[in-house]
């Protein structure tokens, strides 16, 4: 295994509900360390573009308002084989299939409104990474 890094999202379903604590909390005790981290509003072309590897999903409209309907936290976790156990962590994306003591489990209100969003690649991660953070701001 070799440490990576890999982009977290708060989503604003648990901004709203004051977590981020919470689900950092999680990240901590799993062996993730937060190296940047930023609070923010998305604008909706923020939203469409990350998001747009789902463009032609039924729920990308919806996915890409929810994402703009309150502040997030995008965080980049770094660890042994981080993009893994990120969404270890995380629980699988509906909350009625994700494994008890996972922050979906624990925290989400929905299947879209799931809490977090986690890398799914080291690839991606690297993407995701760029498309929040400058090199500079992160701090390992
Ligand atoms: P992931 O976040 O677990 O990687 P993806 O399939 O990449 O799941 O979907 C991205 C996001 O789109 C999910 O986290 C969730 O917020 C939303 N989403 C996924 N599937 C559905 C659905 O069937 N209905 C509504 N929203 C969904
Ligand atoms: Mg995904």
């Amino acid at each position: 295994m070799a440490t990576e890094q890999t982009l977290s999202i708060i989503k604003p379903d648990a901004t709203r509900r004051n977590l981020t604590g919470k689900i950092i909390a999680k990240f901590e005790e799993a062996g993730l360390r937060v190296v940047a981290q930023k609070r923010l509003h998305m604008t909706l072309a923020m939203a469409q573009a990350f998001y747009a590897v789902h463009k032609d999903r039924p729920f990308y409209n919806d996915l890409c308002q929810f994402m703009v309907s309150g502040p997030v936290v995008v965080q980049v976790l770094q660890g042994e084989n981080a993009v893994a156990k990120n969404r270890e962590v995380m629980g699988a994306t509906n909350p009625a299939n994700a494994a008890p003591g996972t922050v979906r489990k624990e925290f989400a209100e929905s299947i879209e409104a799931n809490s977090v969003h986690g890398s799914d690649s080291l690839e991606n991660a690297r993407n995701e990474i760029a498309f929040f953070f400058s090199q500079t701001e992160i701090v390992g």
